[in-house]
């Protein structure tokens, strides 16, 4: 099949998705061609099968907010035209499916089909913010085939959208053999030079990451094992978790890692990865770790309980327990054999359930019913 990816270039869910899907699927023969403002991040070196669209946006001096959305729908009319695409693969609802949408009434019909995917915040947050929610929803309802990324967020989109058509759910998948135990892995030492375990999280410090919580957790922990706290992204709270942590007097213990490229080489070095969400429909990083033999306490929210199983991989507590989340930590940490257990535990889940050899013939069979239907 000749497949474009329509995503977010950058360190997020969704863009992290399209990538991982498009190269997986030019690896199994179809042609991907991603198309974006730039190149998505985890698309690196050369892959057969794979093209790259950049989106120019115009800069004339009339526009105050240059209207990337029309850009991105001439975008998606060329390459489908010039490549003959079978598909269009939107990620994010907002405004990749609108333009995809806006894309294939300019062909007039002679377009590829149009699927997208809801990943969570384009349903939960902005989509629900009354200047986008008609077109989410119009959006949904005019694409030809619709997938969510958990059944929380297929059922959510349902309710809460006042849609009536089927949303196929397709879980996140990740790559075993790269997310995994045995990868090379970052030096212990170097983050926690005196032994001290290792707390970790990852995302893009907005909100809905409750990331001053891992401070209040590590604050916790720390009067009882000594730790340390990793942070690998950055966004909005940053500051604000700096504050909280000089506050709790921890401050030393809690590092900024930044953006990372290659977190699969970070994340087996953590004893714990933290994910305290207030919404999340999924939690991609939460498998990530778990792939790499990394428990995950989280909350029991969104689509995390589709991730993680409480006792068994991991620890799940309602948003803002944070006195919670540390004693299951604490707990934990001090019990090695318990420790090494939901290590193996979590790793057999994301091998049992989450792989991508298991997860991406469930996009190709979606594709295939959706160009079959007339
Ligand atoms: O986590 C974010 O805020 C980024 C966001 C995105 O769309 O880039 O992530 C969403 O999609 C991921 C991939 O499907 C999911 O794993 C995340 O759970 C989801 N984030 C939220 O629902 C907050």
């Amino acid at each position: 099949m000749k497949i474009a990816m329509v995503c977010y270039p950058t360190h997020g869910g969704s863009g992290v998705v399209a990538t991982e899907l498009g190269m997986c699927l030019a690896g199994r023969g179809h042609d991907v061609h991603f198309i974006s403002y730039s190149a998505p991040f985890r698309l690196r070196g050369f892959h057969e099968h794979v093209f790259y669209h950049e989106v120019d946006v115009s800069a004339y001096p009339l526009f105050k907010y240059p209207p990337y959305d029309l850009s991105l729908a001439a975008k998606i009319m060329e390459v489908a035209d010039d490549y003959t695409l079978d598909i269009v693969h939107a990620h994010y609802a907002i405004p990749h499916a609108i333009s995809a949408y806006l894309a294939r009434q300019m062909l007039r019909g002679r377009g590829p089909k149009i699927i997208t995917t809801l990943h969570g915040t384009d349903i939960t947050l902005v989509g629900k913010d009354a200047s986008f929610k008609a077109a989410v929803k119009f959006s949904i309802e005019e694409s030809d085939g619709v997938t969510a990324v958990s059944r929380y967020l297929a059922e959510r989109t349902l309710r809460e959208f006042a849609v009536e058509r089927d949303i196929r759910v397709v879980h996140n998948f990740v790559d075993v053999e790269r997310f995994s135990p045995r990868a090379p892995h970052c030096i212990r030492e170097h983050f926690a030079p005196k032994g001290e375990r290792i707390l970790m999280h990852a995302s893009n410090f907005r909100g809905v990451k409750r990331l001053s919580d891992t401070v209040e957790i590590l604050a916790r922990v720390r009067q009882k094992v000594p730790a340390r706290l990793l942070l690998v992204g950055e966004g909005p709270d940053r500051q604000a978790s700096h504050e909280i942590a000089v506050k709790l007097g921890v401050h030393d213990d809690v590092v900024y890692l930044g953006t990372q490229d290659s977190i699969e080489n970070l994340l087996g070095c953590a004893d714990v990865f933290l994910l305290p969400s207030s919404e999340e429909s999924f939690g991609l990083a939460a498998l990530e770790a778990m792939s790499c033999g990394t428990p995950v306490i989280a909350t029991n929210i969104g689509g995390l309980p589709e991730v993680v199983t409480h006792g068994q991989d991991g620890f799940l507590y309602p948003v803002g327990d944070v006195e919670s989340m540390a004693a299951a930590a604490i707990d934990l940490l001090n019990d090695q054999e318990k420790l090494a257990a939901m290590r193996q535990a979590a790793r057999r889940k994301a091998e049992d359930h989450f792989r991508q050899e298991q997860i991406v013939p469930q996009y190709e069979e979606y594709y295939q019913e959706v160009m079959d239907r007339q």
